[in-house]
């Protein structure tokens, strides 16, 4: 069990300390500083992990050390698909997850991981413009605001023999991280599994998986190499990781504590995005520095997987019903304007 605050001694004032104690758990220390656990899912080398470091260094220089974030990475605090139920029941006041993970709660929030809907950084954009106010609605019903949110750079195809149509991927054990993605392997008729990043490369030693989509990013962080030899530079989507904090406890932070972190979050949503664009380009060059072959995908590759892509589309809009329309067509006049 993790408490939300830890008061901490301030200038070794061992009376403010039991004062702050006395308040309780959840309760914020009324003069000393406190330090905020985030737990985070990919692990320390991760652009992601990065920015939300530095994230955590901007709020603790703006408050003068009022607010210290203590990040835990890959999991360590709490697995992946936990982190938005910890923050949501104060656990911890602040964390980061894949946006898409909870498209099984609602549509809205697994719309950057369609396949070929938005496919470019300006895309993507457009895209974050549209579902943000749909899914910050959402969030605010389990008590979580959203603080920003950064992508990963354009999904692209890892594999261990060449790949020139989908029909090459039949029955192949594909490593999968969200429901669209499984949806994508099995309509390819690949054998999907969900795997988090920190267990990829024991994933494909011990044969579990074969394949995987993911970015330049977590394939060249989970050194690809040693496991396939293929990455079609395929772009199929740009989704998004989002840093979250609870209502209640952001509620009860100093005003200039909590503007100190608005702040800070605008700053990472600004750099995470540059971060992203940079290391897309970066990470694709070391998965050829370390001897894979990078690709163009073929013509038929893409046809193949762009109908794949109509299909979940549409199953989508079912899924999503009218607000996921709205969602649609505030996208589509962002992106023809
Ligand atoms: N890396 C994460 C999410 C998307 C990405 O590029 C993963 O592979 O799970």
């Amino acid at each position: 069990m993790f408490e939300a605050f830890k008061p901490k001694i301030a200038g070794g004032c061992a009376a403010l300390a039991v004062a702050a104690m006395a308040g309780g758990a959840f309760a914020p220390a009324p003069a000393g500083a406190q330090t905020w656990d985030m737990p985070t899912p990919y692990p320390d080398a991760t652009f992601h992990t990065q920015n939300i470091m530095e994230f955590a260094e901007d709020v603790k220089a703006a408050t003068d050390g009022a607010l210290e974030i203590e990040v835990h990475s890959a999991g360590s605090l709490f697995k992946h698909p936990e982190i938005k139920n910890a923050v949501r029941s104060r656990q911890v006041p602040i964390g980061e997850f894949f946006l898409s993970l909870l498209t099984n709660e609602n549509a809205a929030f697994g719309i950057d991981s369609q396949p070929f809907l938005a496919t470019t950084y300006e895309q993507a954009e457009a895209l974050w413009a549209a579902q943000k106010p749909v899914i910050t609605e959402l969030l605010a019903e389990q008590d979580l605001m959203p603080l920003y949110a950064v992508p990963w750079p354009p999904q692209g195809l890892y594999t261990q023999e060449p790949v020139e149509s989908v029909e090459d991927l039949k029955g192949v054990k594909f490593r999968s991280y969200n429901a669209a993605l499984e949806r994508f392997a099995q309509l390819a008729g690949a054998a999907p599994t969900q795997v988090e990043v920190p267990d990829i490369p024991q994933a494909f030693a011990t044969g579990r998986v074969e394949a995987m989509i993911t970015s330049p990013s977590t394939g060249a962080n989970s050194k690809a190499w040693d496991f396939v030899d293929h990455y079609y530079d395929i772009k199929a989507w740009v989704p998004k990781n989002i840093v979250v904090v609870n209502k209640r406890s952001f509620a009860a932070l100093d005003e200039s504590v909590q503007t100190a972190i608005l702040n800070a979050a605008q700053q990472a949503q600004g750099r995470g995005w540059q971060m992203s664009q940079e290391e897309t380009a970066e990470k694709t060059q070391v998965l050829a520095d370390n001897g894979m072959e990078v690709h163009q995908p073929s013509d038929a590759l893409m046809q193949g997987l762009k109908e794949i892509g109509d299909k979940m589309i549409a199953e989508w809009k079912q899924e999503a019903g009218p607000a996921g329309e709205e969602i649609l067509e505030d996208y589509r006049s962002r992106i023809s304007d």
